[in-house]
Parts: C-alpha cells; sequence; structure tokens
C-alpha cells in the first residue's frame, strides 16, 4: 500500500545510512507522519533484520548497519517525534540501558518520547552497572529509574537496580521501571518493578499512571 514505508523497511537491510535517510526525508516530504514512518517503516524494517540475524542468515557486522540506518533516521524524526512537548510535567527520568548491554535504539526512542511528554531526561547510555543507576538517581533527584535490557543475559542487572534503590532512603520512593524486547509485565512486577511497557508510547503512558498524571 504505502511503498515508500516499505522502501524504508528494505532500506535497513541495504546497510547503507543515506540510503534510509533520504527515504525518511522523502516519507516526511509525501506528508507521512513521524511515528507512522517509525512504526510501519523502521521499527518493521528493524523485526526483519532481526528475523533475520536469529536465523544466521546475516551477522554481526550486518546488524550493526541496519543499526546505525536507523540511529541515523531516529535523528531526523527526533524534532518532529517530540513535537511541541508539554511542559506542565516536571518529572526526572533517569534512563539506560543495563551494565553488559550495548543495545540502545529502543532505549534512545523511549527517552525521545519522553521528553516529547514534557519530562525532564538523564540519559546515562548503555552499558550501565546498576549502582550508576542509584547514584545518578540520587544525584538528580530522579522521579523514576528506567531500565532497558535486550538480552536475556543482562535482564537480571534489572533487579540489582531496585535492590541497590531500596536499600537507601530516597531510592525508596523512586519508581523503577523495565523494558527491552525479552523482558515482560509478569517477570517485571515479580522481580520488582513498578511498571513495565512493552514500546516507546505505553511508555509515557505509563509513568503517568504511575505519577496520576492525566
Ligand atoms: C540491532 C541489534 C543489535 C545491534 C545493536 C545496535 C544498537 N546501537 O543498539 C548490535 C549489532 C550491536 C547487536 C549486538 C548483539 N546482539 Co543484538 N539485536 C539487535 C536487534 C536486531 C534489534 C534491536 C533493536 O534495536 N530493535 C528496535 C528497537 C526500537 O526495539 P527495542 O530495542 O525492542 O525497544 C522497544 C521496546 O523493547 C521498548 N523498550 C526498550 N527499552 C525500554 C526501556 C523501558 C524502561 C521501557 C518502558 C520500554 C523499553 O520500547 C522500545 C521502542 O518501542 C535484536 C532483535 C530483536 N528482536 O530485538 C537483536 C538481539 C537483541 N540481539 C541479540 C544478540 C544475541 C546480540 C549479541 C550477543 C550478538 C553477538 N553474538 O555478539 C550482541 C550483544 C552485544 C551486547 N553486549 O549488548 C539477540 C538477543 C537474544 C537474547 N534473548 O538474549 C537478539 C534478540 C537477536 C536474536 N534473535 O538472536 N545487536
Amino acid at each position: 500500500v504505502c511503498d515508500i514505508l516499505k522502501q524504508i523497511a528494505d532500506s535497513l537491510l541495504e546497510y547503507d545510512p543515506d540510503i534510509t535517510v533520504e527515504l525518511v526525508n522523502k516519507a516526511l516530504d509525501s506528508g507521512f507522519t513521524a511515528k507512522k514512518i517509525l512504526s510501519d517503516g523502521l521499527i518493521k524494517g528493524m523485526d526483519v533484520v532481526g528475523e533475520q540475524f536469529k536465523n544466521s542468515e546475516i551477522y554481526v557486522p550486518e546488524v550493526s548497519m541496519s543499526a546505525e540506518c536507523l540511529t541515523e533516521a531516529l535523528a531526523i524524526l527526533k524534532p518532529y517525534l517530540l513535537g511541541d512537548g508539554d511542559s506542565e510535567n516536571t518529572l526526572k527520568i533517569i534512563i539506560g540501558t543495563v551494565e553488559g548491554d550495548i543495545h540502545d535504539i529502543g532505549k534512545n526512542l523511549v527517552a525521545i518520547m519522553f521528553e516529547g511528554a514534557g519530562f525532564q531526561v538523564i540519559d546515562i547510555g548503555n552499558n550501565v552497572p546498576a549502582v550508576q543507576f542509584v547514584e545518578a538517581a540520587k544525584k538528580h533527584g530522579a522521579d523514576v529509574i528506567a531500565c532497558s535490557a535486550l538480552l536475556t543475559t543482562t535482564m537480571p542487572v534489572m533487579p540489582e537496580v531496585v535492590r541497590l534503590a531500596r536499600q537507601t532512603d530516597f531510592g525508596k520512593e523512586v519508581k523503577i521501571i523495565f523494558g527491552g524486547a525479552p523482558v515482560y509485565e509478569k517477570w517485571s512486577l515479580e522481580n520488582g518493578a513498578d511498571g513495565y511497557s512493552e514500546d516507546a508510547a505505553s511508555a509515557v503512558k505509563l509513568v503517568k499512571r504511575l505519577f496520576n498524571l492525566q
């Protein structure tokens, strides 16, 4: 149906960020919203990349290039995704990908959506040890700690963040949320999280719900 969105998805398997960027600009010019380009183009493409990777049809170097395509496209879409913001909010959110894990596209996307909702976001990067989430939250007086994990082997770092946070006076109050492809709600809640959400848009709703906003 939407040729250009399909082309954007397919472009992630051409491993050339310039091509993806050009198509994304073209789609914006044609009037597609950033959200649509993301969900029906880029993320669809990354799903295919993930499938091919799983089936050993492509390997880490190729996946890295696809990730670069998506990252550069995201930089173009960012201003559109941010919108006007909603400056009513004063919530401060620490976000990072846990130790041992360098997957950061999902985390970056969630950070953009949070900013778009008017939250103050402090992105502490990827491969972040549990203790640093807690230290950063304390330093900035954060209301929320958001942890991302994309590997089953790094998921256990998230309950460690909860454990360390709850040991401090400050950390008893802070809301801690989990996310990432292998993570799910039941596991999150059983492991001490205050909440889980499966994608960036619902992450905003989750935080609002936790603080009874709107
Ligand atoms: C791109 C990618 C890479 C890139 C990452 C580049 C980068 N800058 O991020 C590179 C090539 C570096 C890479 C490396 C590896 N990868 Co990799 N990778 C992927 C891939 C294909 C896509 C991930 C992605 O970006 N998706 C797009 C984003 C938008 O989606 P997302 O991350 O899921 O995020 C969304 C939600 O999950 C949620 N979310 C995410 N974080 C948070 C946080 C919060 C708080 C909330 C509320 C929500 C939330 O919202 C996001 C937006 O909607 C996945 C496949 C997959 N199915 O996920 C494999 C995958 C995650 N990788 C995998 C593996 C095995 C590896 C390697 C170990 C491979 C290797 N042998 O070296 C290494 C590990 C490196 C490391 N130490 O971290 C496996 C993990 C298997 C497992 N279950 O543990 C997967 C599932 C592929 C597979 N099927 O085998 N990878």
